[in-house]
């Protein structure tokens, strides 16, 4: 009765996971293998070194793994405990509408909190980061202005093939291994996991720092159910520095750390499916998509910026070299060109144009007030 209760859950919960999309990745049933094949297994990973064996308790050896992260292609990696969050500031946050149309925000906000809602059997979190910094200018001509994060391919599929190849080395070590993984797109509050696996602190700005690459980062998760050494969590270095703040157009990081997203240029520019809010239009300061003004700011991602390896990363010379006019006269057939495998193809083409349109009356100095 109790085996076909928890059989029912699995399965309910496996296809809760397929319907919000996630990738999942578990071996579930070579864990029932009988003890002779474990016991083998154990001491084929402990010829390895990659287990310590303490306390009787299998444990993958935090080196290792690391190591595994850094060959898979990840910058900077961590570990962290799969601890439930507090869910007072996401629920603040919540409650106060800054995730605007983000709807599934709030319908994923329990799985937010509780990472063990995605991989019950979880026990530690190896958090990754990469740097996607290339140097150069975000203007277009004609004065549209195309947030950094943008310029290659989409950090999704550059992320997720290496999550990929981490799994496949994690699983050649150790095959009874379960993962779930994911960039971006499941959810994880990948920041707060980076803060508590020592890759760096969210800064006023809303945006995880680190001392090696500033902001500069994107971020990814993998849940393991192996025990892994977790990290430090990393101390904060903002001190009494508020540029970030500062230097917003539109007054969207609210308090410390806070972004209301129906103030942000970012949401608007690529999310927002409705009228950009009052005021927020005119001051957006003719960035088409994304904004990068509150990381331009920080005086840690100025200082600290370094050349991503991944040439994906660098900028693309068909989008570079577009102008702003030409992005608010695409047609479907140049959009689809233009943006395949590229991050803007999120904005879709009608939301692309009318960015286009706004940062070109904004360049040429009218208020760019209207829809
Ligand atoms: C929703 C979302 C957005 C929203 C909301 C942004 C936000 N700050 O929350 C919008 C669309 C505006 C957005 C914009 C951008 N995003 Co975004 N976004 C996300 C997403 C999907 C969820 C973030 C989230 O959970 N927000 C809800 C809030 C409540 O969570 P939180 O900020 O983590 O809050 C926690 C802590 O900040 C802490 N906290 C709260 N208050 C305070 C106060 C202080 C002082 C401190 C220290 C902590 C603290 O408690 C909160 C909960 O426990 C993540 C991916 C993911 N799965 O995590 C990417 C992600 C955060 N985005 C990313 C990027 C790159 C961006 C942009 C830079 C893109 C651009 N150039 O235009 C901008 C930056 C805007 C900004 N200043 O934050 C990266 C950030 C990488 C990094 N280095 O931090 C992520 C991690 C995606 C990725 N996989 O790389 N994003
Ligand atoms: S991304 Fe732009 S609009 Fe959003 S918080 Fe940063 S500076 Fe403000
Ligand atoms: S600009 Fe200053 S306050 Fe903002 S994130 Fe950077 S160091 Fe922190």
């Amino acid at each position: 009765m109790g085996h076909a209760r928890n059989a029912r859950k699995d399965r309910s919960q496996k296809s809760h996971v397929r319907r919000l999309g996630l990738v999942e990745d578990r071996k579930s049933d070579t864990r029932k293998s009988d003890a002779r094949k474990d016991r083998s297994q154990e001491s084929h990973v402990r010829r390895l070194g990659l287990v310590e064996d303490r306390k009787n308790e299998p444990k993958l050896c935090s080196h290792a793994v690391k190591q595994m992260a850094l060959r898979a292609g990840f910058d900077l990696v961590g570990i962290a405990k799969p601890e439930a969050i507090a869910s007072t500031r996401l629920d603040s946050w919540l409650g106060n509408g800054f995730g605007a149309g983000m709807t599934w925000m709030e319908a994923s906000r329990d799985a937010r909190l509780n990472p063990r809602r995605l991989l019950p059997t979880a026990r530690s979190i190896i958090v990754l980061a990469v740097n996607y910094f290339h140097p150069g200018s975000n203007e277009l001509a004609g004065g549209g202005r195309i947030s950094r994060y943008a310029w290659g391919r989409d950090y999704h599929r550059v992320l997720g093939a290496r999550l990929r190849s981490l799994r496949r080395l994690l699983e050649g070590e150790l095959p009874s291994i379960r993962s779930f993984h994911g960039v971006d797109a499941i959810p994880m509050m990948e920041k707060v996991w980076a803060q508590r696996a020592g890759l760096g602190w969210i800064g006023k700005s809303g945006n995880l720092v680190t001392r090696r690459y500033g902001s500069w980062v994107f971020l990814a998760t993998m849940m393991v159910d192996e025990e892994v050494e977790p990290d430090e969590p990393h101390p904060d270095h903002c001190g009494s520095c508020e540029r970030c703040i500062e230097a917003c157009p539109t007054g969207a990081i609210v308090s410390p750390g806070v972004v209301d997203s129906r103030r942000c240029v970012s949401y608007n520019t690529i999310e927002n499916k409705e009228k950009c809010p009052d005021g927020v239009a005119e001051r957006s300061d003719r960035w088409l998509f994304g904004c990068d003004a509150c990381q331009d700011a920080c005086p840690w991602s100025r200082r600290f910026a370094r050349f991503s390896r991944e040439p994906d990363f660098a900028p693309r010379k068909e989008l570079m070299s577009i102008s702003t006019s030409e992005i608010a006269a695409l047609d479907e057939i140049a959009f689809d060109g233009l943006t395949r495998g590229s991050p803007l193809r999120r904005a879709g083409l009608e939301r692309l144009r009318h960015n286009a349109r706004l940062a070109l009356r904004l360049a040429r100095g009218k208020d760019g007030g209207g829809p």
